[in-house]
C-alpha cells in the first residue's frame, strides 16, 4: 500500500491547525497510519531537509522546524503521495491555490504550515526517517467499500 509522509510544521501546530489538516487527509479518503506530537532534535531536522543543505533558506528552515513542536504523520491509500501535494498545495503559500492547505492558511514560504514527500521513493526514505516500524500501524478502515469499488 502506497504511504507518505506528512509533518505539520511548527507554525501550523501554533496556529491550532492539526484537526483541520487531519480533518482534510480523512475526508479525502485516506488512512492514518502513524502519528506523534514531537519536538523535533536539529540532527532529525537536518537529516530530513538534507537535500536542500546547500540553499541559502536550509539554517532559517533548520531552526524553524526545531523552534516548536511538529505532528509527523504517515497517511496511506492509493496515489497518496501525489494526492498529498495536492491537497497541500504549492510551496509558496501566495501562490497555492485557494482550496489547498497552504492555499488556505499561509503568506510566506517559510512559514508554509505542512511538509508532504515529493515522491514515492522520497516518502519511503522519509518515513523510515521518522518513524520505527513499531509505530506505524497497518489496518484496513471499514469505510473502504464505501470509498473504494
Ligand atoms: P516543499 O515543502 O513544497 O516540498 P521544497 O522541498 O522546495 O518545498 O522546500 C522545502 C521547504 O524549504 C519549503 O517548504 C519551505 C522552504 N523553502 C523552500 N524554498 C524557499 C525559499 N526560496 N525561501 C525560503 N524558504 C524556502
Ligand atoms: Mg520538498
Amino acid at each position: 500500500m502506497e504511504r507518505t509522509f506528512i509533518m505539520i510544521k511548527p507554525d501550523g501546530v501554533q496556529r491550532n491547525l492539526v484537526g483541520e489538516i487531519i480533518k482534510r487527509f480523512e475526508q479525502k479518503g485516506f488512512t492514518l497510519a502513524g502519528l506523534k506530537l514531537m519536538q523535533v532534535s536539529r540532527e532529525l531536522a537536518e537529516k530530513h531537509y538534507d537535500v536542500h543543505k546547500e540553499r541559502p533558506f536550509f539554517n532559517s528552515l533548520v531552526e524553524f522546524i526545531v523552534s516548536s513542536p511538529v505532528v509527523a504523520m504517515v497517511w496511506q491509500g492509493e496515489g497518496v503521495v501525489a494526492s498529498a501535494r495536492k491537497l497541500i498545495g504549492a510551496t509558496d503559500p501566495l501562490a497555492a491555490e485557494p482550496g489547498t492547505i497552504r492555499g488556505d492558511f499561509g503568506i510566506e514560504i517559510g512559514r508554509n504550515i505542512i511538509h508532504g514527500s515529493d515522491a514515492i521513493e522520497t516518502a519511503q526514505r522519509e518515513i523510515s526517517l521518522w518513524f520505527s516500524e513499531e509505530e506505524i500501524c497497518s489496518w484496513e478502515n471499514s469505510m473502504k467499500p464505501w470509498l473504494k469499488e
